[in-house]
C-alpha cells in the first residue's frame, strides 16, 4: 500500500462520498489493475469501500471540506470507523475510563466559544468561533493518531493548518513555543474533581512545529463538526507526536519567549517530555514504543504492527529535529 500512496489517486472526502464516486473510482481502480499494480490495488480498493461505508454519519451538522493538498496530509490506510473514533477516548476532564468522555461530555457547550490569542504577537485578540471557522479554507486530511498508550487510529479529520491563524496574529521576535490551553470548566467537567493532572489540560509546540503544514487545528471528522468528546468545538492535531499533545477544546493559544511546561509532564516528569515524538526506538520507561494496535481493526490478540518513525510522517517533519538528541529530548 505505502508504494502507492502518492501516485496522484483523487481521495474522496467522507463528506461527499456518494455511490457513483465509488463506482467511479472503482472503473479508476480497474484500470490500474490492468496496468498492473495489483496487490497494493486490490488492498486500496478495499480500505475505499470501508471508507465509503465510513461517509458522513449524520449525526452532528456537516461541516463541508475540500480534500487537502498539504504533502502527507491523506493517507492511503483504512479510517477507523466513527463508532470508535468517538466512543473510545481520552479527554480526563470527562473521566479516565475510554468510555467516559463519551458519556460524559454531553454538558460540554462548544457554542458559544472564544479563544484568546496573546502574548508574543502583534495582534492579539479574542477569536469568536464563527471567525475561526470562516479564517481559511476546511481541508479534510486523514492523520494516524497514536496514543502513547499504545493504540492508534486513522481520522478524518476537518480544518486547517494552525499556521494560517498563526500568520494573522504576527508572531513577534520573541515568540518561540507555542501553548495550548484547553477549557477547565470544573461545572461541566466532572473529570476537573480529580487531581491526575493540574487543570487546565496545557500543551506546546516550539513556533516551527506550530508551523508546520501539517500540525492542524481541526473543527470536525467524518465531514461532521466534531463530538464534544473529540474536543469540540476546536482542537489541536499533531500527528506525528503522541496524541496528549494534541489538546481538546482550545480556548487560548499564547505566544512566548520560553519553554512552558505541559499537563503531561508537570504530572509524570520522568515519563513524558516537552517533544513526545512518536519514535519507536525510545521506549516510555515502563514500556515499549515499538509496536502499537490499530482501534477497530486489530483484535487484542492480533499481532501488533509496527510503530513508524514520527508516526510516518519522518519525510514531512524529520528535519525539524536534525542533529537533536531525541533520547534526550523525548
Ligand atoms: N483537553 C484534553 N485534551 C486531550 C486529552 C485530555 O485528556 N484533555 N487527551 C489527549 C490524549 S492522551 C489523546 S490520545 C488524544 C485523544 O484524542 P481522541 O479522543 O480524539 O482520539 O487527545 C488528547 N487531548
Ligand atoms: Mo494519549
Amino acid at each position: 500500500m505505502h508504494l502507492l500512496k502518492n501516485r496522484g489517486y483523487a481521495h474522496p472526502l467522507a463528506s461527499e462520498i456518494t455511490p457513483r464516486a465509488v463506482y467511479e473510482e472503482r472503473r479508476t481502480l480497474l484500470r490500474q489493475l490492468a496496468a498492473g499494480a495489483a496487490g497494493g490495488t486490490l488492498a486500496l480498493w478495499a480500505a475505499r469501500d470501508a471508507r465509503a461505508q465510513g461517509a458522513r454519519p449524520g449525526r452532528l451538522p456537516a461541516l463541508a471540506a475540500s480534500r487537502s493538498s498539504v504533502a502527507g496530509a491523506l493517507t492511503m490506510e483504512k479510517l477507523t470507523p466513527y463508532a470508535d473514533v468517538t466512543s473510545y477516548n481520552n479527554f480526563y476532564e470527562f473521566g479516565t475510563d475510554k468510555a467516559d468522555p463519551a458519556r460524559n461530555a454531553g454538558t460540554l457547550k462548544p457554542r458559544p466559544w472564544t479563544v484568546a490569542v496573546d502574548g508574543e504577537v502583534k495582534k492579539p485578540g479574542n477569536y469568536d468561533l464563527d471567525a475561526l471557522l470562516k479564517l481559511a479554507p476546511m481541508e479534510e486530511r486523514s492523520y494516524r493518531l497514536r496514543c502513547v498508550e499504545g493504540w492508534s487510529m486513522v481520522v478524518p479529520w476537518v480544518g486547517y493548518s494552525l499556521a494560517e491563524l498563526i500568520k494573522r496574529v504576527e508572531p513577534t521576535g520573541n515568540a518561540k513555543y507555542v501553548q495550548f490551553v484547553t477549557l477547565a470548566d470544573k461545572a461541566r467537567m466532572p473529570g476537573l474533581n480529580s487531581s491526575v493532572l493540574d487543570w487546565p489540560y496545557v500543551e506546546a509546540l516550539r513556533l516551527d512545529e506550530a508551523m508546520h503544514p501539517l500540525t492542524m487545528l481541526a473543527y470536525g471528522l467524518y465531514g461532521e463538526t466534531l463530538p464534544n468528546q473529540n474536543g469540540a468545538p476546536v482542537r489541536l492535531v499533531v500527528p506525528w507526536k503522541y496524541g496528549f499533545k494534541s489538546g481538546k477544546s482550545i480556548v487560548r493559544i499564547r505566544f512566548l519567549e520560553n519553554q512552558p511546561k505541559t499537563s503531561w509532564e508537570l504530572a509524570i516528569p520522568g515519563e513524558y517530555g516537552f517533544y513526545s515524538n512518536v519514535n519507536p526506538g525510545v521506549d516510555h520507561p515502563r514500556w515499549s514504543q515499538a509496536t502499537e494496535r490499530r482501534i477497530g481493526e486489530d483484535g487484542l490478540f492480533a499481532r501488533k504492527r509496527p510503530t513508524l518513525m514520527f508516526n510516518g510522517y519522518e519525510a514531512q517533519v524529520g528535519q525539524l529535529y536534525a542533529g537533536m538528541d531525541l533520547k534526550k529530548f523525548y
